[in-house]
């Protein structure tokens, strides 16, 4: 296992719209494992194969109070139940140091397959409604700065630049 290097804001590999996962063998289940210990050495909450420069449709999430409780999702997609929407102040480890609120639908049907193809669907709300949109976001090039103001996304990206420069 490994921790993977996370690519940060405005890094323009993070716009890569993923793949579809079509082989669900031994090295898709150790890229997994690897994101799984990417995401708590990081201390997240979610993370897509796309913060780690892989461009295929692969999160893994752990909403969880006590970080144990993994979940992978392959090919995740989600349809909205309630369109009624709730503010969250979301971060990203692709945007570190920075919170800004988001609007997102409060309730979701989500379906994907597990590591082994197997498909499941779960209805979600909460952290967990608001975590699977922002992943799939990762998975088709989006970043939750994409929804605030320009000026806001502006300094942000002007803020990590700088900070790129420095520890380069
Ligand atoms: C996405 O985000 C998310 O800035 C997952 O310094 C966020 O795990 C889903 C993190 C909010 C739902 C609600 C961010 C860790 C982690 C940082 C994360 C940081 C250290 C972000
Ligand atoms: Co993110």
């Amino acid at each position: 296992m490994a921790v993977l290097p996370i690519l940060e804001f405005p890094d323009p590999r993070l716009r890569t719209v993923a793949k579809p996962v079509t082989l669900f063998d031994a090295e898709l289940k150790s890229l997994v494992a690897d994101m799984r210990e990417t995401m708590y050495a990081a201390e997240g909450i979610g993370l897509a194969a796309s913060q780690v420069d892989v461009h295929r449709r692969i999160l893994v999430i752990d909403v969880s109070e006590t970080k144990d409780s993994p979940r992978a999702f392959i090919n995740p997609t989600f349809e909205v139940i309630d369109e009624e929407l709730q503010d969250y102040d979301e971060g990203c480890l692709s945007v570190p140091g920075f919170y800004e609120t988001v609007s997102r639908p409060r309730r979701v049907i989500i379906r994907a397959q597990d590591e082994e193809g197997v498909p499941f669907e779960l209805e979600a709300d909460g952290l967990l409604a608001i975590c699977i949109q922002h992943e799939i976001d990762h998975l088709d090039g989006k970043l939750f700065v994409d929804y605030i103001s320009k000026l806001k996304r502006d300094r942000i990206r002007s803020k990590l630049t700088k900070a790129h420069k420095k520890s380069a």
